[in-house]
């Protein structure tokens, strides 16, 4: 059955002459299609401007060609991951990029870009760049992560790390997401010699300067494999979930999962609760749960509203 179905809709699509492709940059209403060597700037069929599930970078998507090479997007095929802030679908993993120094890192953005990235299903993997600022020093905040995380450390300087981060793109897509300034850009470019992407000073940028990044833009990679370069961000709401459902996005919490006194322990105020105790003994970072008791109260008090 499927297969004729299947067979049908090839048919048709013959019949209409659709193209299939991936949406690799969008703007201005435009969006520019990937489909074997040639590139398609593409405008929306009407009914698909008014839903609400926009088109995204990296959707796959079916167009009907026009003159030269414009056409117009017909239809968006299923997503397998959506990733909302920076929008991008079919995502297999985001490479979080901090610099370990200027600009210094932000602990609670980068957790909370953690937890939005875990529940969409989207691998995380944690970038520290900048590591040519801080030789020689012991750089606290990426042991911190490394047990309980993919941690790459690079200089896009230096160069150091950058082919390890080569390995681990290899075949897959991914978003490089981060604050402004931590070096998403150059680190695509060392990446990718040919490639030019617009890199800024920081010294403008701390003073107020505009995302050198601008949009979302999807490029090839050689060796197989998708990598997406965003704008960067400098705040993000608490991803949308429930209490209860928080302690599951902190690996370093997993072990004592069932351990407290109370089941549904939320690890907050309630007696006998092994993940508080874990804290007091040392073997969870207390910063780390200093995090989850903020991002906790957050979501409790979101609750009552
Ligand atoms: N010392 C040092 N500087 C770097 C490194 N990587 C990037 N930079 C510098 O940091 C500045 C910002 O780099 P960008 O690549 O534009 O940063 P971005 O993350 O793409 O920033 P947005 O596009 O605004 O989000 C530039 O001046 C880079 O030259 C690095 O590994 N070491
Ligand atoms: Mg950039
Ligand atoms: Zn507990």
């Amino acid at each position: 059955m499927l297969t004729i179905s299947r067979l049908v809709k090839k048919i048709l699509n013959k019949q209409e002459n659709l193209v299939e492709g991936l949406v690799v940059r969008a703007y201005g209403g435009y969006y520019y299609v990937s489909a074997g060597r040639d590139e398609w700037e593409c405008r929306l069929r009407g009914r698909l401007r008014y839903t609400k599930q926009q088109v995204l970078v990296g959707d796959r998507v079916k167009l009907r060609p026009g003159h030269g090479h414009t056409g117009i997007i017909e239809k968006v095929l299923p997503r397998r991951s959506l990733l909302v802030r920076p929008p991008v679908a079919n995502v297999d993993q985001a490479v979080i990029v901090f610099a370990v120094k200027e600009p210094d890192p932000n602990p609670g953005l980068l957790q909370r870009f953690l937890i939005l990235v875990m529940i969409n299903h989207i691998e995380p993997l944690i970038c520290f760049n900048k590591v040519d600022l801080s030789e020689g020093a012991q750089v606290d905040i990426v042991s911190r992560y490394r047990e309980n995380y993919r941690v790459v450390i690079t200089s896009a300087k230096t160069g150091k790390g950058l082919d390890q981060l080569r390995e681990m793109l290899r075949g897959r897509t991914s978003v490089f997401a981060g604050p402004s300034g931590v070096g998403k850009s150059t680190i695509l470019n060392a990446l990718l010699p040919g490639l030019k992407l617009k890199t800024g000073e920081l010294s403008a940028k701390l003073k107020g300067g505009r995302d050198t990044t601008r949009h979302v833009e999807l490029i090839s990679l050689p060796e197989g494999g998708l990598i997406a370069d965003t704008p960067g961000f400098s705040s993000l709401d608490v991803p949308d979930l429930n209490p209860e459902e928080l302690a599951g996005c902190f690996p370093e919490m997993h072990s004592y999962h069932g351990k407290c006194r109370f089941a549904g322990c939320l690890h907050y105020k309630e007696p006998g609760c092994a993940v508080k105790e874990a804290v007091e003994a040392g073997t969870i970072d207390e910063a780390c749960y200093r995090q989850y008791y903020e991002l906790l109260e957050e979501l409790i008090s979101r609750r009552r509203y």
